[in-house]
């Protein structure tokens, strides 16, 4: 589990454990079910948060993942702050009241869970990224668009990049897939927005990765002008960096890139805290920066969230 000091970071259990005490808590405005299961057999759970939450709505949906990569603890405490926020804060708080009537929010916060739970289970950080496949594939390396294009992940299985034997290979990834494929109704896909929360170096980032050009197949400046207009605002919101994905360096199969081509979703990357962070140190802040740094994003989750409905 994790160290003694950091009991503030939610272990799967735990996580497992909270969302259905959401569910519990606030059964008309939130559901709980699972993408599929993880190499070892784990569910990947997904909460739903809206209205009349047991019904699918004609609402602009929006989604919300966390730990695609193991050590990356803060992102799964960012997905159950936005589960808390907008489940405890419906009967109090009208403008999140505005955002769960008028939204259906889905949220995946242990996209990893046999990585996660690998990375803690000595009680000594491992720096684990992984999922647990063999020696473990990249899960932001093994989605579908451009998977293996342009040396933005490696074909060594012991790569900590390493993309897998073929697009969708990791459960996990193809669990995703499927998830996000369903959201397919009458031909239109519902999810509208997204953002896939990793750490670290405080960055905004949106497609593609696998490329540096703006304008390419699949990219009209009139999109990328979208892409970078939104990410900005966030970026205003929270103090990161806001810039394209390969900016940072090139990715292929990262998630990002095949949620806006594939189904055109307005996708960013949130690199959390901290803006830098000595390699490995980087991934684990202590707990006592949980509250702060979790609740510094919690207006550009709100940009994002009323963007979807424009
Ligand atoms: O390399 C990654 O997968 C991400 N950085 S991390 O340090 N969290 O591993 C950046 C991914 C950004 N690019 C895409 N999502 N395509
Ligand atoms: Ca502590
Ligand atoms: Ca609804
Ligand atoms: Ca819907
Ligand atoms: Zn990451």
């Amino acid at each position: 589990d994790f160290p003694p000091e950091d009991r503030g970071y939610h272990n799967y259990d735990e996580v497992v454990a909270e969302l259905g005490a959401a569910v519990a808590d606030h059964p008309d405005i939130a559901t709980l079910t699972s993408a599929g299961t993880s190499h070892e057999g784990r569910d990947i759970p997904v909460l739903k948060i809206s209205d009349n939450a047991g019904q699918d709505e004609a609402e602009p949906e929006v989604l919300f993942d966390c730990n695609q990569h193991a050590r990356e603890h803060l992102t799964t405490e960012m997905c159950l702050r936005i589960v808390e926020r907008f489940t405890d804060g419906y009967a109090t708080d009208p403008a999140i009241a505005e955002m769960v009537d008028s939204r259906e929010l889905w949220v995946i916060p242990v996209v990893n869970p046999d990585g996660s739970i690998h990375d803690v289970a000595s009680g000594q950080y491992l720096g684990w990224r992984k999922n647990r496949q063999g020696p473990g594939t990249d899960l932001n390396r093994n989605w579908g668009h451009k998977w293996g294009c342009c040396g933005g992940s490696s074909g060594n299985p012991n790569a900590e990049t390493y993309r897998g034997t073929e697009p969708w290979s990791a459960p996990e990834t193809a669990a995703l897939r499927d998830f996000i494929d369903s959201r397919v109704v009458g031909g239109e896909q519902q999810i509208e927005a997204a953002i896939d929360f990793h750490t670290y170096s405080e960055l905004v980032l949106w497609p593609f990765g696998y490329t540096t050009d703006q304008v390419t197949e699949g990219m009209t400046q009139e999109q990328y002008d979208r892409f970078e207009r939104v990410g900005t605002e966030m970026a205003r919101t929270n103090g990161y960096t806001p810039q394209q994905a390969s900016g940072l360096y090139i990715t292929d199969g990262g998630s990002l890139d095949w949620m806006w081509a594939e189904h055109g979703i307005l996708a960013f990357t949130f690199e959390m805290y901290p803006a830098q962070g000595g390699g490995l140190e980087g991934f684990y802040p202590p707990d006592e920066v949980i509250a702060e740094e979790t609740a510094r994003n919690d207006e550009a989750v709100d940009v994002l969230i009323r963007e979807a409905g424009v």
